[in-house]
């Protein structure tokens, strides 16, 4: 694309929810492009292909609905299916439904500039050699993901370090072999509890370097038979519908009652039943873990001796109990996670007690002593939520900028929209419930809510859009009262940008999904209230 081409919208990425956007508005009959960063589709599932990563919400939920048939037709092999399953869900999704040819990879968006008198947006975008391209479009869509700007913290010494370092968000698309090597893992989030027990049994040597204890519940996986794909499958929507009436968006069999309401041998038995049978449903096991702390405690205490009882070294074991609440931050799903620290090859450091001074060129250097090592994987995680907008390097009216704007936090609002910047949109944005639900049906409604809004803005002849100042500042308050009423705000989280250096600290998800596909609706019966349409 050497030449500035015109689209009615260009979307930003071809993860789950750009192939899904870009769907919808063929099928609306827009002139739309994907610009895609990578050389495939399936956004966060094309970077992460560390080993053990898998989905950590039931793949039968964890999937489209918006097709009866697609649902119909594929097969999930595993509860939880592991990456190159989901990945080649998406190659299927995006070869079904004919979306390749609207999908520009290898194009990173590096500028997206408003012209206010044309109402149109210019987006330049660079191919992998650093050439840029410029497009334009009537419409903006971001849909980058809530995880897909790698944190790398800037250790003393890495770029001297002389053998070989990964980021699990930024995994080799080639295997990646640790036999017989020395290893480090850095992070211990739900990545990292993913990639640590089958980086243990190829390594020789793995040393985890914790910053903070994280609670995992074991996920136990296992295949899906054609009997238990079946049943599910001869009551989809059924299935859908009740997952959509929970808080998650998806199936955790939520208990009515508080923790504080029943006896403590109860209170232990439904611990029990939700521990074996695995899943992020063990958040589900009182109505008020994410709102009590007394409740949380329980739930939290229950974990730290599953912990105890695991871990056969109690130094280590002592050094992998979370002090935090439990949730508070993303509660991780395991799959032997625990149980690896009793392998011999395996030490953990606590890097509160033992910090790491740098990277040396053979290794990490802890209390003077070079731990050696042939290779470091970084699994930091991400500058959630708002790092890979920002990073578009977006300007609206006056040229304003989101980093400007969101210096102290992210405004938006309904978590789609941003005064300032016409018709520009987010799926999943800050101020949506996004990351504390099931993402695919979430992406969905997000996609589904932004066609009503193109098609109502087309049925009343106008084409530009803007969420007013007053409506988002509404918005935002409200998002930060709700958040305040629960346990979230209360560790150093994502969640709150708490894990990036100088991030501002603010709650950025929604809370409560059914309640706010409620409000889009009502937004919706009121012509798009909060928004103007003009020109
Ligand atoms: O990232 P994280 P992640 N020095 O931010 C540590 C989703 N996901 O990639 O807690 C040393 O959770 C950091 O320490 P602390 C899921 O929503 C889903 O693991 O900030 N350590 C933490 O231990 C998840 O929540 C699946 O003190 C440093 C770790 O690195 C989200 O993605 C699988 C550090 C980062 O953990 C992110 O998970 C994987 C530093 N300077 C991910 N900086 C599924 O199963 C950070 N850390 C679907």
């Amino acid at each position: 694309m050497n030449q500035a081409r015109h689209f009615d919208t260009i979307i930003v990425g071809a993860g789950f929810a750009g192939l899904y956007m870009l769907h919808r508005l063929r099928e609306m009959g827009h002139h739309a492009i994907v610009l895609e960063k990578g050389s495939g589709v399936g956004g966060t599932w094309y970077w992460n292909r560390y080993p053990g990563a898998r989905c950590d919400i039931a793949s039968m939920e964890y999937s489209y609905q918006f097709d009866h048939e697609l649902q119909q037709e594929w097969n999930w092999s595993e509860k939880y299916s592991p990456q190159p399953e989901i990945l080649r869900y998406a190659n299927h999704v995006a070869d079904r439904f004919d979306l390749r040819p609207y999908i520009q990879f290898d194009s990173t968006v590096v500028a997206a500039v408003f012209d206010d008198d044309t109402n149109q947006w210019s987006v330049t975008t660079e191919d992998k050699t650093g050439v840029p391209s410029i497009a334009s479009s009537t419409y903006l869509i971001s849909a980058t993901g809530c995880l897909s700007s790698p944190n790398k913290p800037q250790i003393k010494g890495t770029d001297q370090f002389g053998g070989r370092i990964y980021h699990t968000g930024e995994w080799p698309h080639e295997p990646v072999d640790f036999g017989n090597l020395n290893v480090a893992v850095i992070g211990t989030g739900s990545s990292a509890i993913q990639a640590i027990p089958v980086i243990a049994k190829q390594a020789a040597n793995l040393t985890v370097f914790q910053r903070t204890a994280n609670y995992a519940v074991p996920a136990r996986n296992s295949e899906l038979s054609v009997k238990q794909r079946n049943q599910i499958k001869a009551d989809y929507p059924a299935l859908r519908e009740k997952a959509a009436s929970t808080r998650n968006g998806h199936l955790t069999e939520p208990n009515s009652q508080s923790a504080m309401a029943v006896s403590e041998h109860e209170r232990m038995e439904q611990f029990e039943t939700r521990w074996s049978n695995g899943g992020l449903a063990f958040m589900g096991s009182f109505n008020d873990l994410t709102i009590n702390e007394a409740s949380n405690q329980t739930a939290a205490d229950f974990v730290r001796n599953k912990i105890r009882e695991t871990v056969d070294d109690p130094i280590t074991a002592q050094q992998l109990l979370p002090s935090t609440m439990i949730g508070c931050k993303r509660l991780c799903v395991d799959s032997g996670y625990y149980e690896t620290y009793n392998r011999p090859n395996v030490a953990l450091v606590d890097i509160n007690e033992t910090p790491i001074e740098s990277v040396e060129p053979n290794g990490i250097k802890i209390k003077g002593e070079v731990i050696e090592l042939d290779a470091i994987v970084f699994a930091t995680g991400y500058d959630a939520m708002t790092g890979s907008l920002i990073k578009l390097n977006v300007a609206g009216r006056n040229g304003v900028t989101l980093t400007e704007r969101w210096r102290a936090g992210p405004e938006t609002y309904m978590g789609i929209a941003m005064h300032e910047f016409p018709n520009f949109f987010t799926i999943t944005g800050p101020g949506s419930p996004s990351v504390l639900t099931n993402m695919l049906p979430t992406i969905e409604q997000h996609v589904n809510l932004l066609s009503k809004l193109l098609l109502h803005a087309k049925q009343i002849k106008k084409t530009r859009i803007e969420a007013k100042l007053d409506a988002q500042t509404a918005w935002v308050q409200h998002v930060n009262a709700i958040a305040s009423k629960t346990i979230y705000p209360g560790c150093n989280s994502w969640y709150l940008g708490a894990n990036v250096p100088g991030k501002p600290r603010v709650f950025m998800p929604y809370v409560g999904f059914p309640d706010y596909v409620k409000r889009c609706e009502e937004m919706v019966a009121a012509n798009f209230q909060g928004f103007e349409f003009t020109a």
